[in-house]
């Protein structure tokens, strides 16, 4: 039984999907989006009422301030004048595509979202608005209502779609009430409905968003509604890291519709990989959507695994502590990682290896950065003894990818980085020492002022700034370097959407009081698009 979203209307009446008028009937073989066409109205002004601390994003007044709280709105602005130059210059070349280049000055749409335009766009709307960058935020609210089309044929992430735009979407709604921003998750939501239509109920990662509807080109195409596993993935087999990041958007798609689909579709993993055994208790990055075995012995708190572990926290979190097998989940998790990956080398650096079928490689990606954050997070409500050894985890892992920036040239950290050979924290092949503008260190730093309230943290975001300034800006906008060990660093000509979701807002939100968005009242989807606990107790309704 898992802490979901409530039941509102009696089994079997019909309910609508708010905001979707003359809602298609899904394509014969597709998942059914549940008959459910009956009146439900979610109380945007209750759902406000609820919050233990009132959305208010105004920075305090200078003239009122000490030093210390100059220091921090000086630095917000910063960040928030970084976020305008990269808004600004992908409105100028590039609005409407998914990814700036900053270098050649034009658009990139790319092949992840199956046809879906305005990745930035969608990433961006909550950075703008909680930045108070009002006149931006009504530029990317106005492309969202005349100009984000959702009727679009091709093959995309289920992860990426889910994280990026129903986050983004998710969140807007939340942060203004606007309508438009639920209406378009919702309907983005039932589009990713087939996806969940295996054997084991676990999804696979590729969706054709084409039309269930209509025999009409160019939305309908014969793979419609069909579902793939990655190439690349061994043995058509669903990743962890993806299956294991939809729980929290689609708790909300269902809170927000009254239409529990979202949320049995999403809880179903849990189902099966409480079933399967693991080894030593770590959690393998492959999984069969057939069967419901693993493929493959691989583990990592990286790439392929990570947001599996934070969402598993960040579920017993958002449903109010109340979603306890979650919790265990994560517990038992953290134990096996604790006991099987968690390595000191002999410079006296705290890392998480990575596992392949026994063996450890002594590597960290930046992505794996994001865990000093999740960890400390998680260790709010354990026992004292627990509660102080995760606190220290995390603060030592926090240290550990602070010194992989540190150690570079740029004073930005590579894309993975070693402890084997002689190495501590640097990168040790040419192939890992690029930059993409990722933003799981500042991420962690976050965290771990909000939980701990020590300077370090503040001081190691401001050279973050500062580096990101010195080397990533360039004419038009921000971009990746391809080698973050030399003063004087190629561009890779893309802004990532990410770096206006998560890496801009984590800086700003590093230097804001605590009480804008308080860590009480909201949990960051993996694409730290923010959205609401559920303070409001409603009954368990998913049930297995
Ligand atoms: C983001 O899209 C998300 O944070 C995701 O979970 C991992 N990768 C990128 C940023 O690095």
């Amino acid at each position: 039984r898992m802490a979901g979203p409530p039941a509102r209307t009696a089994p079997g009446a019909r309910q609508q999907v708010q905001g979707g008028e003359g809602r298609p009937e899904p394509a014969t073989g597709a998942t059914p989006a549940r008959d459910t066409r009956a009146p439900f109205r979610f109380d945007y002004e209750r759902f406000r009422r609820s919050l233990r601390h009132p959305l208010r994003f105004r920075k305090r007044s200078v003239l009122l301030s000490g030093f210390i709280q100059f220091y921090s709105i000086f630095i917000q602005f910063c960040s928030s004048q970084m976020m305008k130059f990269a808004w600004d210059n992908y409105k100028q070349y590039a609005l409407g595509k998914n990814e700036l280049r900053p270098l050649t000055k034009n658009g990139h749409i790319g092949n992840m979202f199956g046809g879906l335009r305005g990745a930035t766009v969608i990433d961006a709307l909550d950075t703008l608005y909680i930045m108070e960058l009002e006149e931006e935020f009504q530029e990317a609210k106005k492309w969202v209502e005349k100009s984000f089309d959702l009727n679009v044929n091709g093959e995309a992430s289920l992860f990426e779609v889910n994280i990026r735009y129903i986050g983004g979407l998710l969140a807007t709604y939340y942060l203004t009430g606007e309508e438009v921003f639920k209406s378009k998750a919702l309907e983005l939501g039932e589009k990713l409905l087939p996806a969940f239509n295996t054997p084991t109920g676990i999804p696979r990662g590729v969706i054709n968003l084409g039309r269930q509807d209509t025999l009409k080109a160019p939305f309908f195409s014969p793979c419609s509604g069909m579902s793939w596993s990655w190439g690349w993935a061994s043995a058509g087999s669903s990743i962890l890291a993806e299956f294991g990041t939809l729980h929290l958007e689609f708790l909300h798609l269902s809170e927000l519709s009254g239409n529990p689909v979202f949320a049995e579709k999403a809880s179903a993993s849990h189902l099966v990989l409480n079933r399967v055994e693991k080894p030593q208790g770590l959690y393998p990055n492959f999984l069969s959507p057939v069967t419901g075995n693993w493929v493959q012995h691989h583990v990592s708190i990286g790439g392929l695994g990570d947001s599996f572990y934070e969402y598993l926290i960040k579920s017993w979190l958002m449903s109010d502590k109340k979603d306890l097998e979650a919790k265990k989940m994560y517990d038992d998790a953290l134990e096996a990682i604790e006991k099987h990956l968690v390595k000191k080398s002999a410079g006296g650096l705290t890392y998480i290896a990575e596992w392949r079928g026994g063996i450890l490689d002594h590597k960290m990606g930046h992505l794996a950065c994001f865990s000093g954050g999740m960890i400390a997070l998680g260790a709010e409500d354990a026992g004292e003894e627990r509660r102080q050894r995760h606190m220290d985890l995390a603060a030592e892992i926090t240290n550990t990818c602070h010194e992989s920036y540190a150690r570079s040239d740029t004073k930005l950290g590579p894309e993975a980085f070693r402890f084997d050979a002689g190495s501590e924290a640097m990168a040790t092949r040419l192939s890992e020492r690029y930059y993409i503008l990722r933003p799981e260190v500042v991420e962690s730093y976050m965290y771990l002022w909000r939980l701990t309230h020590d300077p370090k943290y503040r001081q190691w975001g401001w050279e973050v700034v500062k580096a990101l300034e010195k080397h990533c800006r360039v004419e038009a906008g921000f971009s990746g370097i391809r080698d973050v060990y030399t003063t004087t660093p190629t561009h890779d000509n893309m802004q990532q959407s990410f770096f206006l979701a998560e890496t801009l807002k984590y800086l700003y939100l590093l230097f804001c009081e605590d009480d804008v968005l308080s860590l009480d009242d909201w949990v960051f989807n993996t694409e730290a698009h923010p959205l609401p606990v559920n303070h409001t107790n409603f009954k368990a309704a998913v049930q297995h």
